[in-house]
């Protein structure tokens, strides 16, 4: 049966020109790190529903993201937040972490759940304050070192919810100071990914608000800074793809944050509520990736692919699941655009002859694609299933409830 549906598709993919061999090798490189947080019990701020079999401390979210990865073959990294994941011995995280075929991935310091940081860390007016956020960042700089991990995420809910309440601009330069004194401290292989977000849980203003400000310090900073995008962090309409496709052009698109959103960040399953805004976010970076452009399919291939969503109703491994089964079937969808025929009609000024070549792509069935591929690479053909089918989800209920809070 699949290699009939696989046999058909290949028909018509090459009457289109399309190499599936090279689709195939394209998505069996695709990597999608998963958030620690992601595995504990979170929610909204009017309850966080406890669940049973939630990861009680670091090394069980690990034991929890590697099940991820086992059935779909697509996270071997796992991102990690400080002091969420606290430990006293880094060493031992991160073999643990190897000893489930995992990696530890992206460092995100937590500068917004201590007392002190209630008018902004690194841009409090308080100058001890500032030092003390600022060490935090210098900290996870030295867990990096011993994580072995490439990227540190930051991610500041400074800000301010009145107007007149903190000084704008001295905010601006106290960020500067702070990002500076981290970037010094980072080895030449590290990167920063700076992510911004317009509000929440500052109102009035947000100190790296949108991905100019992000972008901005970045290159004030110099080349080991990028600007992180997640994608329920814009003000409603925002056109996600096409600051993707300029963060990319000028060579400072570090990575992602996918989720989906309604609404603002909702931080909900991937690709659930606009699949098509995801499939377009692809679509701009294998536009740039199909350029041939050297210093733009570098760019591309650093892109860092995470997923950040926090789940308050669902069942955490599943959902997470999902996320990731989400990213690959519109990444699957997007490598199926003939970048050709949108040139040509670009060239020719056919509007509706461009747009017809780009949305085609999204509307095929990529399923038997994907099933090729995962028998190829020994993996179940159907990953939710195998994981619901499996004993593990009833293995963890021994954990009992009242695991970790992100
Ligand atoms: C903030 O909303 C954010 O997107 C940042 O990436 C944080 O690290 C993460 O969510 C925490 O849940
Ligand atoms: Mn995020
Ligand atoms: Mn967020």
């Amino acid at each position: 049966m699949t290699d009939k549906a696989y046999a058909l598709f290949e028909e018509q993919q090459q009457s289109r020109g399309i190499d599936l061999e090279v689709i195939k090798s394209r998505l069996k490189a695709l990597q999608i790190e998963t958030p620690s947080w992601g595995y504990g019990d979170s929610g909204t701020r009017f309850k966080v529903f406890q669940k049973e079999g939630v990861p009680r401390d670091p090394f069980e979210k690990l034991e929890d993201a590697a099940q991820v990865h086992k059935v779909t073959g697509l996270c071997p990294s796992v991102a990690i937040h400080i002091p969420w994941d606290k430990v006293e011995d880094y060493g031992k995280l991160r073999s643990h972490a190897e000893s489930l075929n995992l990696k530890i991935g992206a460092i995100n310091p937590n500068m917004f759940q201590e007392e002190e940081y209630m008018l902004g860390g690194v841009t409090n007016s308080d100058p001890a304050i500032r030092r003390k956020t600022t060490d935090h960042l210098l900290e996870c700089v030295d867990v990096a070192k011993e994580t072995g991990s490439r990227d540190l995420s930051l991610w500041f809910a400074d800000g301010t919810n009145y107007p007149g309440q903190g000084s704008i601009r001295k905010r601006k330069n106290w960020m500067l100071e702070a990002l500076g004194e981290m970037y010094r401290a980072m080895t030449p292989e590290m990167r920063m990914l700076i992510e911004y977000k317009a509000f929440e849980p500052a109102f009035y203003h947000t100190d790296i608000a949108d991905w100019g400000m992000a972008y901005n310090y970045a290159v004030k900073l110099g080349e080991q800074a990028h600007v992180l995008v997640d994608t329920g962090h814009h003000l409603p309409g925002a056109n996600v793809e096409h600051i993707v496709s300029y963060l990319i052009d000028e060579g400072r698109l570090g990575g992602f944050h996918f989720n989906s959103y309604k609404y603002a960040d909702d931080d909900l399953i991937v690709g659930s509520i606009n699949p098509y805004e995801l499939f377009l976010i692809f679509y701009q970076i294998l536009d740039a990736a199909e350029s041939g452009e050297e210093r733009l399919v570098q760019a591309v291939n650093n892109i860092a692919y995470m997923i950040d969503q926090s789940h308050n109703i669902e069942m955490k491994i599943p959902a997470m699941i999902r996320s990731v089964l989400n990213v690959q079937t519109q990444y699957a969808k997007a490598l199926l655009i003939d970048h050709k025929e949108v040139a040509e009609a670009q060239a020719n000024n056919d509007v509706l002859g461009a747009e017809d070549a780009v949305r085609r792509a999204f509307e095929f069935d990529v399923t038997p694609l994907l099933h090729a591929v995962r028998e190829e690479q020994g993996l179940p053909l159907d990953p939710m299933k195998a994981y619901l089918s499996g004993s593990y989800g009833q293995s963890i209920l021994a954990r009992g409830k009242g695991g970790a809070s992100w």
